[in-house]
């Protein structure tokens, strides 16, 4: 693997070491421990010679866009690797969304969680479509298959779960709701790419999953998604869809809008693919230094994965406890961010807090307990290839040095 440009940015500007020797946070001294900011989703770039080795070779097809060879062997590696049928390459995840709500013939209400990326509830109500807000299980941060029959009315025609982290849905008991309530089921995988639910590649679950390859995305085609689904009629609907309805030169035979990915992205997504192992290699590592080294806090715990499913440990989920840690999420993350430490506080503070939703549906928060409790005490802490153990290692140092003078801290700290 190419050694990434920000990682050696990093190795040009050693750190100062300040937080991990002594007490002496940014917060007091102005000094930040990173000289650069560390983001959360920061690009991977797997082999920058093979991307513009294609790159170069796409130019001189002179063929940039509209179903051209890249993406279709794009489409093919990720139908292989995930083990379904049908693959459809899109702009984005939004928009795969949009596609697929659609193509599946989502109507009137979706039952969605509130706990995830604001895309997931836009790509209903974008379409008129309203997104019902159930709340998640906290130990897991999915949907709770309790919390959902209270939401059903005669207007509910579907669940749409979002495997968040990449920690899979309640795939299971999901499935026997909808089946049961005569609902729809699909799943918003912008998380899950790699992935696995018992042993099955997250991608063919449901009646048809989306996965978002968005720059911040541990496998990226800079923006970019996929639709995947084993049904055959569905795959040809949304193959019509993502590209105006053109079924040959002149021909419209269908609603559709341009949903398609571009050459440029595939052989990015092509090139990272080819690398994926490599590229959870990485995450997994700095999963493992986050794991040593908060091991020993009180108050501040690491969302685990399970060990015998496929993972792309993509994010690193810190929940703080703020009576045993002594510090709030959000005083945590004021102190990180003094430190150049972009911790994000994903996904704050549930969609039912945005707008429009917050208009349309005031009391949402009544019947979300759970997303309101948990989304107030998590971050999310930088990984990827611009990371590196020994920045984990200070990042965990930092935590330790806020967690051990609370006080100090939070007279430090600029109010709210
Ligand atoms: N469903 C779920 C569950 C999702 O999480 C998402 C996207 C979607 C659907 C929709 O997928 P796409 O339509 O995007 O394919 C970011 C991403 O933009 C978004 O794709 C992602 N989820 C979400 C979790 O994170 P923001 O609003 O946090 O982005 P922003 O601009 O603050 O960037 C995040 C961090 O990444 C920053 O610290 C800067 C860094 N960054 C970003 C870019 C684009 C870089 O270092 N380099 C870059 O090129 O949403």
């Amino acid at each position: 693997m190419s050694p990434d440009a920000t990682a050696s940015a990093h190795l040009m500007n050693p750190h100062l070491t300040n937080a991990t020797e002594s007490a002496d946070l940014a917060l007091f001294t102005g000094r930040p421990s990173f000289p650069e900011l560390l983001h959360v989703g920061r690009p991977n770039i797997a082999n920058r010679e093979r991307f513009l080795e294609r790159t170069g070779e796409m130019l001189d097809r002179r063929w940039f866009s509209n179903h051209g060879p890249l993406v279709q062997e794009f489409e093919q590696r990720i139908a292989d690797y995930v083990g379904v049928k049908h693959c459809i390459c899109v702009c984005n995840a939004t928009v795969g969304l949009e596609i697929a709500i659609r193509a599946v013939g989502l109507r009137g209400e979706v039952i969605v969680p509130s706990y995830t990326f604001v895309a997931t509830a836009h790509a209903l109500q974008w379409q008129e479509i309203t997104p019902v807000f159930a709340d998640m299980d906290p130990a897991t941060h999915n949907l709770d298959p309790a919390r959902i029959e209270r939401h059903i009315t005669p207007r509910t025609t579907a669940i749409l779960g979002t495997h968040v982290w990449g920690r899979p849905c309640p795939v299971e008991a999901l499935s026997e709701i909808a089946e049961r309530r005569g609902l729809r089921l699909m799943f918003d995988a912008a998380h899950a790419f790699g992935c696995s639910h018992h042993g099955q590649m997250i991608g063919g679950f449901g009646l048809v999953e989306v996965f978002s390859f968005h720059a911040t995305k541990f496998l990226n085609s800079f923006e970019g998604g996929a639709i995947t689904t084993n049904d055959s009629e569905l795959a040809a609907k949304i193959q019509l869809m993502t590209n105006f309805g053109f079924a040959g030169y002149d021909n419209v035979i269908h609603l559709g809008t341009n949903g398609k990915m571009t050459e440029v992205s595939a052989a990015m997504g092509l090139t990272n693919l080819e690398c994926i192992d490599d590229l959870v290699t990485v995450n997994r590592r700095n999963y493992e230094a986050y794991r040593a080294g908060v091991a020993e806090l009180r108050g501040v715990t690491l969302m685990a994965y399970d060990p015998n499913e496929r993972c792309n440990y993509q994010y690193v989920v810190v929940e703080v406890d703020a009576i045993k840690a002594g510090l709030t999420r959000d005083e945590l993350v004021q102190v990180l961010h003094a430190e150049n430490v972009l911790t994000r506080k994903y996904f704050w503070p549930g969609c039912h807090r945005m707008e429009p939703y917050k208009s349309f549906q005031p009391n949402a928060g009544l019947l979300l307990p759970q997303t309101e409790r948990v989304a107030a005490q998590i971050m999310v802490l930088p990984t990827g290839q611009s990371v590196r153990d020994t920045d984990v290692e200070t990042i965990c140092e930092i935590i330790r040095a806020a967690l051990g003078q609370p006080e100090r801290v939070r007279g430090a700290l600029k109010p709210l």
